[in-house]
């Protein structure tokens, strides 16, 4: 086996890792404090090439594959939360479903402006009501004439009601299937739609410099084009989706817990009690110890499942166990890192305590973690359907 990264992803990883710490650093904190989206730095990133990472140069994309992105979002994750979501959220939620399942026409509309970062696009699931249960979405479309007439409303989307939102792709009732269950199809709506509104959602414990919204669709009429793709495939589109937005997630996770062990093991060489600094106590030093182990099968274990998405082989049970594993790594590396800065730890100008808050939506966004136990025990055939 080799596990050697290639030049281009050690060239990438190098780039994003110092973009992150000279101009993500610096204003993560304040952002965080004051719950504020940047667009000064959504524009950076998009500067340095950090949306539509894997989209073919034919539509304004980067071209690179699964892992590259992975390696991305991992450092930023390194930094801040916050900036991860927004890159991660629009890579694999925003452009994914566009980029995957769109017609030619759709692709070449949307893409290059979500590539270029000029604009974002949320991926509109969750509701109020259908959260784990998202296939028991409310949300309707009715065909009348030419037009799909949408109502309902969706919850928790990121990325969705920034300056730059230019829509959402939203998951419809558009009918029932033959078997009695709902048909469940995709469809494109703009912003700026009438009938289609988008409110940032405030007060979050974590991630609160990334956009997160809630969207009201009210007799909202798009043209009948824009389904996406087939129509009654929109749940099996939005679950691939999500397959492929685990990844990013475990990335989040084991870039996170890499920026736990960074800022651990760094205060606890500086910190002095009794007269040594608290490294050397063997307590402490197990902690750094068990973190590292941790992180480094957390990365194999993530690493892994996008070789096979970028070999083209099933990876949706090792997705699932990449995202529950980093997500779980990252919460007993947060709540190290804190025990190891004592009081400080618990002080806002420690980075840490941001950690250990952006950590929790980990083990509860894109599927929680009960979820991810669902989807690997009945890969393994423990049950079928639930
Ligand atoms: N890829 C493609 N299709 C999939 C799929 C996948 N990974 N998983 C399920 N499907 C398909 C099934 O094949 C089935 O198709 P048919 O109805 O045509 O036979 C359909 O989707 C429904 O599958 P299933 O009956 O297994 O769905 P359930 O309602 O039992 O739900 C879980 C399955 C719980 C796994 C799913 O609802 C889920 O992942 N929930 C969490 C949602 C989530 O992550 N939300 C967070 C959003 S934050 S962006």
């Amino acid at each position: 086996m080799d596990f050697t990264l290639s030049p281009e992803q050690e060239i990438l990883r190098e780039s994003v890792r110092s973009f992150a710490e000279n101009e993500i650093k610096p204003v993560a904190r304040e952002l965080d404090k004051n719950e504020e989206f940047s667009y000064e730095t959504m524009a950076k990133m998009a500067e340095l090439g950090l949306f539509g990472i894997v989209v073919s140069e034919q539509y304004g994309g980067q071209g690179m594959d699964y892992l590259s992105y992975i390696i991305a979002v991992e450092e930023i994750a390194r930094i801040d939360g916050s900036h991860a979501a927004t890159v991660a959220a629009e890579n694999s939620l925003g452009i994914g479903p566009i980029y995957y399942f769109g017609s030619r026409e759709q692709k070449q509309k949307y893409l290059p402006k979500l590539c270029s970062g000029e604009a974002l696009w949320g991926f509109g699931l969750t509701e109020p009501n259908a959260g784990s249960d998202a296939a028991n979405s409310k949300t309707t479309a009715v065909l009348d004439g030419d037009q799909w007439v949408i109502n309902g409303s969706k919850i928790f989307i990121t990325n969705a009601s920034t300056d730059i939102s230019a829509g959402v792709t939203v998951l419809c009732r558009t009918g029932t299937r033959d078997d009695g269950k709902p048909e469940l199809s995709c469809i494109i709506v703009e912003s700026g739609t009438p009938g289609y509104t988008a409110k940032p959602m405030h007060d979050k414990m974590m991630w609160r410099a990334s956009n997160t919204s809630q969207l009201y669709f009210e007799d909202c009429r798009v043209p009948r084009e824009n389904l996406l793709g087939t129509r009654g495939h929109g749940f099996h589109q939005m679950m691939q989706t999500l397959d492929a937005g685990r990844l990013s997630i475990g990335a989040m996770g084991l870039g996170g817990a890499q920026g736990c062990l960074d800022m651990a093991l760094k205060y606890s060489r500086e910190r002095e009690q009794f007269g040594r600094p608290i490294s050397r106590f063997q307590v402490n030093a197990f902690k750094l110890a068990d973190m590292a182990l941790e992180i480094d099968a957390a990365r194999l274990l993530l690493y892994r499942a996008c070789w096979l998405r970028d070999n083209d082989k099933p990876f949706s049970k090792e997705a699932a166990m990449a995202k529950l594993y980093c997500s779980e790594v990252m919460y007993r590396c947060a709540n190290h890192a804190v025990q190891l800065h004592g009081g400080y730890g618990l002080m806002k100008e420690y980075d840490v305590e941001r950690f250990y808050r952006d950590q929790k939506l980990l083990d509860i966004g894109e599927g929680t973690s009960e979820i991810q136990r669902i989807v690997i025990a009945r890969h393994l055939g423990a049950f079928d359907r639930l």
